[in-house]
Parts: structure tokens; sequence; C-alpha cells
């Protein structure tokens, strides 16, 4: 009895680590995108800028909403929090918005952490959002890594990220490296999930 039991929390264990690491966001570093699918570009503090406007698929893997966004390139005055580019959820010019579904499971909770900086007013609101749950969240002007936890979510949800809807200029509230991960309950339930689809395919 015992040492079924400890085969099975192992197994747990074991699935739990494969688990652990999921990050359900692709290209959430904005690293991947196409420069001749922009609208328009230029340079910004000796960094380049491309406009991808509302319904553009130039960013892999995002779909742009609002009227536009910009992928920015580290240059003398921009930084970046890590590689070569970031996202400007103020286009050329705002609001704009970009956002891709999450395979999540229903009922289950996860964290979605991002990096952002702001340049003061309006450009300080990041809102984001998965599935109907909507957060606002208030950055300043130094990159720093914010998370929000989301409970309950219904299974394949639209992860969005948006700057003010009133933010029409050509402001710049940069975000970078977002991640989605499913938190320790959640992961316990995947991989008690996957244990018994293994114990059914023995059976
Ligand atoms: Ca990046
Ligand atoms: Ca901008």
């Amino acid at each position: 009895m015992k040492i079924t039991r400890f085969v099975v929390a192992s197994s747990v264990l074991l699935v739990c680590a494969g688990v652990a690491s999921a990050n359900l966001v692709t290209n959430g570093g904005f690293e991947s995108y196409t420069t001749s699918m922009a609208t328009s570009s230029g340079t910004y503090s000796g960094g380049n800028y491309y406009v991808f406007p509302g319904a553009n698929l130039g960013i892999n893997d995002w779909t742009i909403s609002a009227t536009s966004v910009d992928i920015v390139e580290s240059g003398v005055g921009v930084d970046v929090n890590s590689g070569l580019a970031a996202l400007d959820l103020v286009g050329t010019p705002g609001p704009g918005g970009v956002e891709q579904t999450l395979a999540t499971t229903a009922g289950g909770t996860y964290t979605v952490s991002f990096w952002a900086k702001g340049t003061g007013g309006l450009n300080n609101i990041v809102n984001l959002a998965l599935g109907t749950d909507v957060r606002t969240v208030n950055i300043t002007g130094t990159w720093a890594q914010y998370s929000e936890v989301f409970t309950g979510v219904v299974g394949s949800d639209l992860l969005k990220f948006y700057s003010d809807p009133a933010n029409a200029g050509n402001g710049n509230t940069f975000i970078d490296d977002i991640e989605a991960v499913p938190e320790p309950a959640t992961m316990t339930l995947l991989a008690l999930g996957a244990l018994a689809a293994r114990r059914r395919k023995k059976a």
C-alpha cells in the first residue's frame, strides 16, 4: 500500500516537473515580426520602430487590435527588456493592443507576467485580460515585472494586452517578455489527468 502511494506521488511529481516550465505564450518577447508588413517605420531615439495597424498579422502569433501598435528596436535612447525588440502598446497613433488564444484548462489558475515601462500619464497604464477577466495595471518609468493571477478560467482563453482606450496620440507604453504559466494546483490537476490517461492506456 505504502509503495503504491510512493509510486503515485513520484509519478505526479515527475509529470508536474514536465508541466511546470510550460509558458503558454508564444513570441511573448516580440522578437519575431515581419518588418515588410509594417505600414510605416522610422527611428525613435536612435532605434527603429515599425507600425502595425489593427488586424495586421506582422507580429508572429499575435493579432493586433485597436488603432495600431509599434515594434521598437533598441537604440541609443530606447531600451528593451530583452533581445532586440519590445512592443509599444501605443502605436503611431494609439491606442493599440495585441491578443492570442491560450490553451488553458477549464477551472485552472494561471499567472500572467510581463515586463513594462511607461513614459508618463496614460502611457503608464497597461490593460490585460484573460477571457472576460480584465485587469488594469499602473506601471512606472523603469522596466519592472508585473504579474496578475487569473482563477477559474474557462479554457482556451483569449489573452489580451492593450493601452488605455483614450491614449490616441503617439505615446509609448513599452512591454516585453509576456508569460502565462499554470499555478501549482492547476499543474497537479494536469499531472493527475496525465497519470489517469496513462493508467487507462495500460489497462
Ligand atoms: Ca524582447
Ligand atoms: Ca508609440
